[in-house]
């Protein structure tokens, strides 16, 4: 009777954990993303309009394509938005990344290291780290000397 309650707890925590990731984990280890309607569909370059319409977000290139489970470096391009037009690329901004799982309700143990690129307006974003399979809304703020303004990216990484 005691090895079989002991042996059942341990197949349930592996199962909760989807193979061993730290924190919150509800997920029951398996990820089926043409099921996640609410995906970007990734393309480079993925264009993004700041939620304030003063920004306009472009993900130039992803390292893997599509994005993947662990470590992914980006590359963005900021530019100024008017009217929903894209402008001049904005230097010497200030970024933030925030990959969050809201199924989890958990971000990423890694903070992505911002570097601005010799060409105006990009920046190389690494890592994005994903720590498990399952939808990322990954939140990039930037901030300007003009204001901030910030977009989500959307990526499902799927199991296995
Ligand atoms: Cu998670």
């Amino acid at each position: 009777m005691r090895t079989t309650s002991l042996l059942g707890f341990t197949v349930l925590s592996l199962a909760a954990c989807g193979g061993g990731e730290a924190g919150p984990d509800a997920d029951d280890g398996s990820v089926n993303c043409a099921v996640e309607t609410t995906a970007d569909t990734f393309v480079a370059p993925l264009d993004k309009m700041g939620t304030d319409g003063k920004l306009s977000f472009r993900l130039l290139s992803a390292t893997p394509a599509p994005p993947a489970r662990y470590d992914n470096e980006w590359t963005l391009q900021i530019t100024q938005l008017a009217n929903g037009v894209a402008g001049a690329p904005v230097t010497g901004a200030t970024i933030t990344v925030s990959p969050f799982m809201p199924k989890h309700g958990h971000g990423s143990p890694k903070d992505a290291v911002i570097t601005e690129l010799s060409t105006a307006g990009e920046y190389k974003l690494t890592p994005v780290y994903l720590s498990m399979p399952g939808l990322w809304e990954t939140t990039i703020n930037v901030t300007t000397a003009s204001g901030s303004d910030s977009a989500i990216f959307r990526f499902c990484i799927p199991s296995g």
